[in-house]
């Protein structure tokens, strides 16, 4: 057992100081600023190019959602990702494409694209049509898709949690109790800070330790809860800390860098398989908008937004493989011209796509025959 097991590892305290002036930027910034390096992720030409094209999709698919509310396609609340696509991807993308479990918040669109779930279906589910991933019943906050192992977006935050704890639960339950040795399959449950402060995260920390479920719990620490800063909201901070009351693995991580994070997901994933049970793992990140497109966003400070601005996880990953020569800058750009093909097909496509009927409006409540 490493020290990490019993969330004992990855501290920041007693790393060097830094030289930011950190009293502009806050706590949430220090800690990123004196996070101890934790090993990251080596990868491949093809796995670095893979790693750039998803957060590339993610950024340029939110940037569009937000083009398409202002012109009135979306309706009710949207949430965007931007700034955080490192946690998704550097998670996500460390798993077995429909084989985990993967459950998420109302700030889902990004981990419905990282789960492989088409950008037609999220964009068409976005504007409520039939062709969309929960057949246009669910909008944004609510994407879905069996296929894809995505156990939904979820509008009450902590809401996912127990499901995704169940579906851990599953995992283990087919190996040990029904004898199916293949049933390997690790969930990923996505959440934000604020919600760590809310029961269910609690009880459902204290059975997926108690059953050792193949269960990691990301949080994704964007310093923010709506309009709460999280040092105001919470005794203890430093979230990855709370693993240790449970005894189980937890760590932390720059969430801003897709390579750190995909390190600590494969650490996490290799516990979660090997049957050592869960993790938490704090990714310390930045939404780069507003909470919701109806938030005009003026509470931030315009310092702090130029710090996280500075870290942005796409240009570091792109600075990194033209750095170890994976790729160049022309090869990016050429990613970049193919994501926006990828976006503008998907809005053509969800404008075009038919509205659910009217008469079907209870279909899919139920399961059918
Ligand atoms: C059970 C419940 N209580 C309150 C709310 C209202 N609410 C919506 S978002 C939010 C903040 C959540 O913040 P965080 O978990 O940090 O996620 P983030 O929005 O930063 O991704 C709250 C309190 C809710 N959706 N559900
Ligand atoms: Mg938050």
């Amino acid at each position: 057992m490493t020290q990490a097991d019993l969330g004992q590892s990855v501290a920041s305290n007693g790393a060097p100081a830094c030289s930011a002036d950190v009293n502009a930027v806050g706590l949430h910034a220090e800690r990123l600023l004196n996070l101890y390096p934790s090993t990251p992720a080596v990868v491949s030409r093809d796995e670095g190019l893979m790693l750039y094209r998803d957060m590339t999709l993610g950024r340029r698919f939110e940037d569009k959602c937000a083009e398409m509310y202002y012109r009135g396609k979306m309706f009710g609340f949207v949430h965007l990702y931007n700034g955080q696509e490192a946690v998704s991807t550097g998670v996500i993308k460390a798993m077995k494409m429909q084989h985990d479990w993967f459950c998420s918040t109302y700030r889902d669109h990004v981990h419905a694209l990282s789960c492989g779930v088409p950008a037609r279906e999220v964009m068409s589910e976005l504007f409520g049509k039939e062709t969309g991933c929960s057949k246009g019943r669910g909008g944004s906050m609510h994407l879905f898709s069996k296929e894809h192992h995505l156990l939904g977006g979820y509008a009450f935050i902590g809401e996912g949690i127990p499901v995704a704890l169940g579906a851990a639960f599953t995992s283990r339950y087919k190996r040990d109790a029904l004898g199916d040795a293949s049933s390997d399959a690790v969930t990923a449950a996505f959440f934000g800070d604020g919600t760590c402060n809310i029961g269910q995260f609690y009880e459902c920390l204290n059975m997926a330790a108690l059953w050792k479920l193949p269960i990691i719990f990301v949080v994704e620490n964007n310093k923010w809860a709506i309009g709460m800063d999280h040092n105001r909201a919470t005794s203890d901070p430093e979230i990855w800390r709370k693993a240790a009351a449970f005894g189980m693995a937890g760590e932390e991580v720059d969430g801003m860098d897709v390579l750190a994070v995909r390190g600590a997901a494969q650490r996490a994933i290799e516990r979660a398989r090997a049957g050592e049970g869960p993790t938490l793992l704090e990714c310390l990140t930045y939404r780069f908008r507003g909470h919701s497109l109806a938030d005009p966003d003026e509470l931030r400070a315009e310092a702090e937004k130029e710090f996280w601005a500075q870290r942005d996880p796409i240009k570091r990953l792109a600075a990194h493989v033209i750095e170890h020569n994976l790729a160049n800058a022309e090869e990016l750009k050429g990613i970049d011209k193919e994501i926006d093909a990828v976006v503008a097909d998907c809005v053509e496509f969800a404008l075009a796509a038919p509205e659910p009927k009217p008469e079907e409006l209870t279909r899919y409540i139920w399961a059918e025959d």
